[in-house]
This record gives structure tokens, C-alpha cells and sequence, in this order.
């Protein structure tokens, strides 16, 4: 089987590592090999030290985006949960790693304020943390996403479900024996993805 790269893009708490953990769970189930990296852990090891400027964010991305290549090269499915702020460098990678799905889950910036998973809204609101994204620093949300979810409209299951149906239309997963998506869905994922020029 070859890998690829599903890679989210979305601001801090609108559910990017709760949908990769989902679709690791879907994909290892149809016996691929897997890996997430998360934004939070990587920072923790690959990308300790660096902070949140620009240059460190665009740094970190092309960490993950180097790991996520060599993984994806190897047959595997490199699934990153970083906030990638920066439309150019996410741009980078899409072209250096070639089997690449962006994901861009959207969630109004209210919204997570009031979810605020991990009080960092509230903080940076308050001024305690500087160049906190979504609040004093840019995101630029991707121009040709393959797959856009709407965190505060859907279910899990929902955008899931509308992620692993965008995997199997590019042919990049195996189909399950059940049906995971209805036939008009997977029109939609059809027309989406060649209005973009994908399929
Ligand atoms: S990225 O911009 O370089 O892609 P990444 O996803 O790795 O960011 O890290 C984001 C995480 O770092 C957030 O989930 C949050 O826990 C923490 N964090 C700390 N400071 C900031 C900040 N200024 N902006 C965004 N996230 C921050």
C-alpha cells in the first residue's frame, strides 16, 4: 500500500488532534501503518525550543513536513495536527511530499473562545501570552483545502466520516466492506475534489 501525508490546519482547540486520533484509529483498523504528529507532542521532542514567531513556526512545520515525507515515502500514513498557520509553508510541503490531503477544520473564532479546551484563549486574552494564534497572530486558512470541516457544526463521526470518504474517492485508503458514507456524500466528495482540479 503507499502512504501518504493528511495533513490539518485549523486554530488552536478546533479539534485537530481529536479527528487525526478518530481517522488512526480508522485506518489502522484497515491495516495500514500509521502515525500522528501532534503538534503539542512534537514540540515536546522534535521541536523543543522553538518558540512561535514566524520563522520558529515555518521551522517546526518543515520538521513535521520532513518526518511526514520520509513516512510517507515508506508506505506508511503520516497524519499532522499542527496549527500551520502560514498558508506559504504548508504550501512547501504539499509540493514536497506529493500524496498530501489538507484538512482545514473551521471553527469560529466565539466559539473556541468559549471551548477553550485548554485555557489558553482566556490567557491570551488577558495578555499573559503574547502572539497567541486566532488572538494577536495571524492564520491563514488554505485557498484549496481538500477536505473543510466545520467543528461546530458537525459530529466527529460526521467529519470523519467526510475525511475517510475524501481518502477513499482519491484512492489513497481501502474501501471497508461496510458503508461508512452514503452515496450522496461521496458524490459531494466527487464534485468537490474536481472542482479543485484534484481528481
Ligand atoms: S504551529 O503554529 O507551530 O503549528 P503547534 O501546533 O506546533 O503550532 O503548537 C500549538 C500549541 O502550542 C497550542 O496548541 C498551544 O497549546 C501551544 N501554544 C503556546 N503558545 C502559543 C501561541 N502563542 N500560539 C499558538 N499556540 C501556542
Amino acid at each position: 500500500m503507499k502512504g501518504f501525508t493528511l495533513w490539518f490546519t485549523g486554530l488552536p482547540s478546533s479539534g485537530k488532534s481529536t479527528l487525526a486520533r478518530r481517522v488512526e484509529e480508522i485506518l489502522l483498523e484497515r491495516g495500514m501503518h500509521v502515525e500522528v504528529l501532534d503538534g503539542d507532542e512534537v514540540r515536546e521532542n522534535l521541536s523543543k525550543g522553538l518558540g512561535f514567531s514566524k520563522e520558529d513556526r515555518d521551522t517546526n512545520i518543515r520538521r513535521i513536513g520532513f518526518v511526514a515525507k520520509l513516512l510517507s515515502r515508506n508506505g506508511a500514513v503520516a497524519i499532522t495536527a499542527a496549527i500551520s498557520p502560514y498558508r506559504g509553508v504548508r504550501d512547501e510541503m504539499r509540493k514536497a511530499i506529493g500524496r498530501f490531503v489538507e484538512v482545514y477544520v473551521e471553527c469560529p473564532i466565539d466559539v473556541l473562545k468559549e471551548r477553550d479546551v485548554k485555557g489558553l484563549y482566556k490567557k491570551a486574552l488577558a495578555g499573559e501570552i503574547k502572539h497567541f494564534t486566532g488572538v494577536d497572530d495571524p492564520y491563514e486558512a488554505p485557498l484549496k483545502p481538500e477536505v473543510v470541516i466545520k467543528s461546530d457544526q458537525e459530529s466527529v463521526e460526521e467529519s470523519v466520516a467526510k475525511i475517510v470518504g475524501t481518502l477513499e474517492v482519491l484512492g489513497y485508503v481501502p474501501r471497508s466492506g461496510g458503508a461508512e458514507f452514503s452515496a450522496t456524500e461521496e458524490e459531494t466528495i466527487k464534485r468537490r475534489l474536481k472542482d479543485l482540479g484534484y481528481i
